[in-house]
Order: structure tokens, then sequence, then C-alpha cells
């Protein structure tokens, strides 16, 4: 039997080999969106998930599916270009075990991002929203065991603050994790509202819990791609949140590494 923590390792030891880099300080997982913001880095190594233990490809649209060694400022940062999401059916473990991955690389930061639906008509498809907190509605964790890790702030104040000198315009939201891969109904979405939630997605969450309880401190930016369902009388499709992140490539590419820089 091999572990989450030893695949972790494992891939952990394969990412040291395929890169020539023994320790990256920041990961940064890549959303519906995001994907285009961050080819201004210059790449130490390109690695495809496939070749990674514990990895395999990825089988949305817009989330391209390597792992990327760049250089940003002085640190080594590790891109993840497309997540496994929850509605995959690959179980918990494998939807964070690039967190996990990225702990065992030596990274004590992380930044998570994702598009998903605005319950704040303000926000624009194409408005970048900093993660304040989250509501898991999963009904699942990616932990096992007597781990009681404690999520008062799972979204560093430090780092938000950090972002905001960055771009001080930046709103800040509660995200709730719907397992998906069906987006909401008009009525779910005013659940999510009354519960507390300002953005709806299928992703991030179980990865931060993952990540909280690795020790590392997060980051959460959402890409707001669409309202959400009701809002607006018109239908979800899947072709807006990838133009939402196409137009919105420079503004997010900017951020990105000027928050990468700073941290
Ligand atoms: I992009 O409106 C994107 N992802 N659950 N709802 C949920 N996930 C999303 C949405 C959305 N938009």
């Amino acid at each position: 039997m091999t572990t989450a923590q030893e695949l972790a390792q494992q891939a952990a030891a394969a990412i040291a080999e395929q890169s020539g880099i023994a320790h990256h300080d920041v990961a940064v997982v890549l959303g519906s969106g995001w994907n285009a913001a961050a080819d201004a880095f210059p790449i130490t190594a390109e690695m495809p998930y496939e070749q990674l233990p514990g990895f395999s490809a990825s089988a949305v649209a817009g989330h391209s599916g390597n792992l990327r060694s760049v250089r940003v400022g002085d640190k080594n940062v590790l891109l993840y270009s497309g997540r496994t999401h929850y509605y995959e059916g690959r179980g918990v473990a494998a939807v964070v075990h690039g967190v996990r991955t990225a702990a065992a690389a030596g990274c004590s930061m992380l930044v998570l991002t994702n598009g998903c639906g605005g319950l704040n008509p303000e926000w624009a498809p194409g408005t970048p929203v900093l993660i304040c907190d989250h509501l898991n509605l999963t009904a699942t964790t990616p932990l096992v065991g007597a781990d009681f890790v404690d999520l008062t702030e799972v979204y560093s104040r430090r780092l938000r603050d950090l972002a905001l000198t960055v771009d001080p315009t930046l709103d800040e939201g509660v995200y709730a994790q719907f397992p998906g891969p069906q987006y909401e109904t008009p009525a779910e979405v005013r659940m999510a509202g009354i519960l507390g939630a300002d953005l709806v997605g299928m992703s991030t969450v179980l990865e931060a819990i993952a990540a909280k309880s690795a020790g590392l401190e997060i980051l959460g930016m959402s890409l707001v791609t669409n309202a959400a369902a009701g809002l607006t009388g018109e239908a979800l499709h899947h072709g807006e949140v990838l133009q939402a992140g196409k137009d919105a490539a420079s503004r997010l590419g900017g951020l990105l590494k000027g928050i990468l820089e700073a941290m």
C-alpha cells in the first residue's frame, strides 16, 4: 500500500529530478481562465502530468494538464496547469495530490486560483476576487483520521494584504465549493447566498483543506467568469468561461506576477 504522503513524496522526487530544482518555494494552481496569466514566466522545466507519479491527464477544455517549474524573481515556482476535480470521480486523494506534492517539494506557500460564478452583480465577468473564507458544500474531506486542523484563517490575511498592495481594487468574497459537474439551479444559488457565499465553484476548497493540514500558507483567487445561475436570466456555457479568461489574461498575468514577486 502506498499512502497519500508516500505518493506525494514520489512525485516530489520526480519533480526534483526532471526539473533539476531540488527545492521549490511556491506552488500555483491555475484554474479556469488563469492559464494564459502564467505564460510570461521563464520556464525552467515542463513536465506532463502523465510522467509524474499519482497525476493523470486533464479532462477539461481550458485545463492543459502539465506542471511547469518557473523562476519568478528569486523564487522557484511550480505552476499546475489543470487540476483534478472532485466531479471526475477519482476520489478526494487525487483532487489534493498536487497540493500534497507541492508541500513535499518544499513549498511553504500555495496560490489556488479558479474560475467561478459570482453572486455579486457588481462583479462583471472577468473580475478577479480574493477568497477570504469558504463553505465546503461537497460533504467530503481529503483528511482521514484525527486531523483536527484549525480552519480559522485558511486564506492568509498576510497574503491577501500583499495582493491588495499589488491591486488595491480587489474585492474579497466567500467561496462555496459545490460537487459539480452540473452548475447550480437558481434556487441553489439563492441558498448559497443565504449561507454566506459570494462565489460558487467546483474546486479549491478541498485543496485548501489539504494544504492547511500540510502547513502551507494559502492565497485563494477567483476569476468571476459568469454571473451565478438565475442572476441574469441567461443560461450558463463553458464557452463564456473560457472567453472571460482570455479577456482577463493580461490583468491576471500582471496580478499574479506582482504577487509572486512580493511573496
Ligand atoms: I467557471 O457558476 C464556473 N465554475 N459551481 N458555478 C459553479 N462552478 C462554476 C461556475 C458556476 N462557473
